[in-house]
């Protein structure tokens, strides 16, 4: 297969793929300095000086003309990927020791054995299809290859929801290929994860999977010598419990401290990590229920036990209390456990944010959590992934520029979005100066365009319910999910405050206040906070259904114009051609957000718009 086949965006900088018989990291630097230089034609010398002692880090430092590269076992690949980056990018490489923020930068595939990608919107696993392994070797490299170059170092390559058959991941007969599978990532300094089943000891024999039961340890403890006699620096175990109908430990009236600690004891031998997910909420809710109120369900079951978990254990939260919706408060529980290793989760799949369909780059929206979340609070970084059989990989190209940010911004969380967003611009297409201006400020803005046709001023879920993609400002109202809005012909929002479900008493003071205080509380997150009248008066003088309707035309117009710049870039093919077609869904599905959403809060307030535009009765 030729590397032309694959629209590898970012990566069309290297050429052809490493040769398959590198086998460590240290093997694959040095093909990759070699071409690199050969294809962009520099005669730089660079000297590579492996030192064990530095790990993941390393150091670029110029000698005369060339330079010297010192690094650790994968150190030294992402030291060779981050100097041929600078030198097709015209910048200057890190200068000084570079070592990893967070130790895991993981990415979490939601692929199924049967081929299908839960919330997977460019094409079918892969890794799988038909219930078992099916992949492209070639292909796995670029994978590997995408990963390292951005300082991924761990991929679980099956979906949390683990359906049949994918438990067999650790089981004897698929160990194998597993391992195979591993192999061919290893040399990139990527490590697989693999999703397991809670109830897994159920399926062989066991009546019970009580984390206190010595009986499910032992068997824990079994086959984790299994697994790792066939991958012996597999990262770990991710598991979802007692979340959205997956089995855990709630059913033996057990905590989950009892049910990670069990699962960690028996992955500490072999230093893997247990990564246990806490997106745990009641999804039975009955909507006639005012008590319960869904964003606070983590912290309630998980603050608690801060201090609780064994070392190997890290809490992987998702950034908002929701659930990846356009726009959420940094989780409360992320603030909240002092005493326990956490990763904070992105969603780089699109799920409710355009489904690889409406152009959406999230790092500012990554910088935006980390505006309320210090950095040294989490010990790692996980993103859902946004990868298909597709020959882009996702879908939309421009979605690639998600996950390049992710694995730099989990690299160092203090880079900025917009050099990030330039260098993948740059690095992907070689345009002329004011048109890589425009792609970036196309790229930087789309969030927040998104956001005003969607969903603006904290507006959650007036998503269609299954798929998630286009309005429906009443699909979730009566629904078990907990997603309520409660728009009347007065008012929309529900009140978080003190006096409200007090949801805002999970952060701390100075938080809190902000969020409780109508003056202090951002515009963009004011009905998720409070129940406000739609003659509520935002501090522009603007009316909150005035605004409303302002925010869903902008957005919707705001659109037009990227859909205008898009048109003058001399992008390459299929990327332009792909691009201008998903743009045209993009519109259509702006100009149905704006129009359901204004006649839906027009029909209700039977309030005109001011500027006399069409909102449809
Ligand atoms: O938002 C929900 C998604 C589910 C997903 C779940 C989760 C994997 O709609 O598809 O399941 O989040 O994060 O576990």
């Amino acid at each position: 297969m030729k590397h032309s086949d694959h629209s590898l965006t970012w990566l069309t900088c290297l050429p052809e793929a490493v040769p398959a018989q590198a086998v460590t990291p240290l093997d694959v630097a040095r093909a990759e300095i070699n071409q690199a230089l050969a294809v962009m034609q520099h005669s730089i010398p660079v000297v590579l000086r492996p030192d064990s002692t530095l790990s993941e880090s390393f150091c670029l430092e110029r000698e005369g003309e060339g330079y010297i590269l010192t690094g650790g076992s994968t150190g030294i690949l992402y030291g060779a990927y981050r100097l041929i980056m600078s030198l097709k990018t015209g910048g200057t490489p890190p200068s000084g020791v570079q070592q990893p923020r967070y130790a895991l930068r993981m990415l979490n595939c939601w692929d199924n054995a049967e081929g299908t990608i839960e919330r997977g919107y460019s094409g079918r696993s892969l890794f799988f299809e038909d219930g078992r392994f099916d992949y492209d070797p070639v292909r796995m490299r670029q994978l590997a290859r995408m990963l390292a170059s951005v300082g991924v170092n761990v991929i679980c390559i099956n979906n949390v929801n683990v359906h049949d058959p994918a438990h067999k991941l650790i089981e004897e007969d698929w160990l194998p290929q597993l391992s195979d599978l591993a192999a061919i990532f290893r040399p990139y300094g990527v490590r697989l994860m693999v999703s397991i089943d809670y109830a897994h000891p159920l399926r062989c024999g066991l009546d019970t999977a009580d984390p206190l039961d010595p009986r499910v340890a032992d068997w824990w403890k079994t086959r984790a010598q299994l697994v790792y006699r066939y991958i012996p620096d597999l990262a770990g175990f991710l598991v979802k419990a007692d979340s959205e109908h997956r089995p855990g430990p709630f059913t033996y009236g057990r905590t989950h401290a009892d049910g990670a600690n069990m699962l960690a004891r028996a992955l500490a031998p072999f230093g893997g990590a247990l990564v246990w997910r806490c997106f745990v909420y009641n999804c039975l809710q009955d909507w006639r229920d005012t008590k319960t109120d869904r964003p606070m369900a983590a912290y309630k079951h998980y603050a608690c036990l801060d201090g609780q978990f064994d070392r190997n254990v890290i809490l992987q939260i998702k950034n908002g209390p929701f659930d990846f919706q356009v726009r959420e408060p940094v989780s409360p529980l992320l603030l909240a456990m002092a005493h326990t290793n956490m990763a904070l989760e992105v969603q780089l799949a699109q799920e409710y944010t355009g489904h690889q369909i409406d152009i959406y780059a999230m790092p500012p929206m990554w910088k935006e959590i980390f505006d309320d979340l210090p950095k040294e609070r989490i010990t790692a970084m996980a993103a859902v992934g946004n990868l298909g059989r597709d020959m882009n990989y996702t879908g939309h190209p421009f979605a690639a520029v998600n996950l390049f940010a992710f694995g730099l911004t989990a690299w160092n969380p203090d880079t900025d979005p917009a050099a990030l967003i330039r260098t993948w611009c740059r690095l992907s297409y070689a345009l002329p100066a004011a048109q890589e201006d425009a792609l970036v400020s196309l790229l930087l803005g789309s969030r927040g365009v998104y956001e005003k046709y969607t969903a603006p001023l904290g507006l959650c879920w007036m998503v269609e319910p299954h798929g998630h993609y286009g309005p429906s400002p009443m699909g979730y109202e009566y629904a078990l999910w907990g997603t309520y809005h409660k728009a009347n012909r007065d008012a929309v929002g529900i009140d978080r405050t003190a006096s409200g479900t007090g949801y805002t008493r999970q952060y701390d003071k100075t938080l809190c206040d902000k969020y409780e205080n109508l003056n202090t509380c951002p515009d963009n997150l004011k009905l998720f906070f409070h129940r406000l009248r739609y003659d509520y008066v935002m501090a522009d003088g603007r009316t909150l259904i005035q605004r409303i309707y302002d925010d869903h035309f902008e957005g919707c117009e705001e659109a037009e114009a990227m859909a205008r710049v898009l048109e003058t870039l001399d992008l390459p093919e299929p990327d332009r051609s792909e691009a201008a077609r998903r743009m045209a869904l993009q519109l259509k599905n702006a100009r149905e957000w704006r129009d359901v959403t204004n006649t839906f809060f027009y029909r209700l307030s039977g309030v005109s718009d001011a500027k006399g535009r069409r909102i449809y009765d």
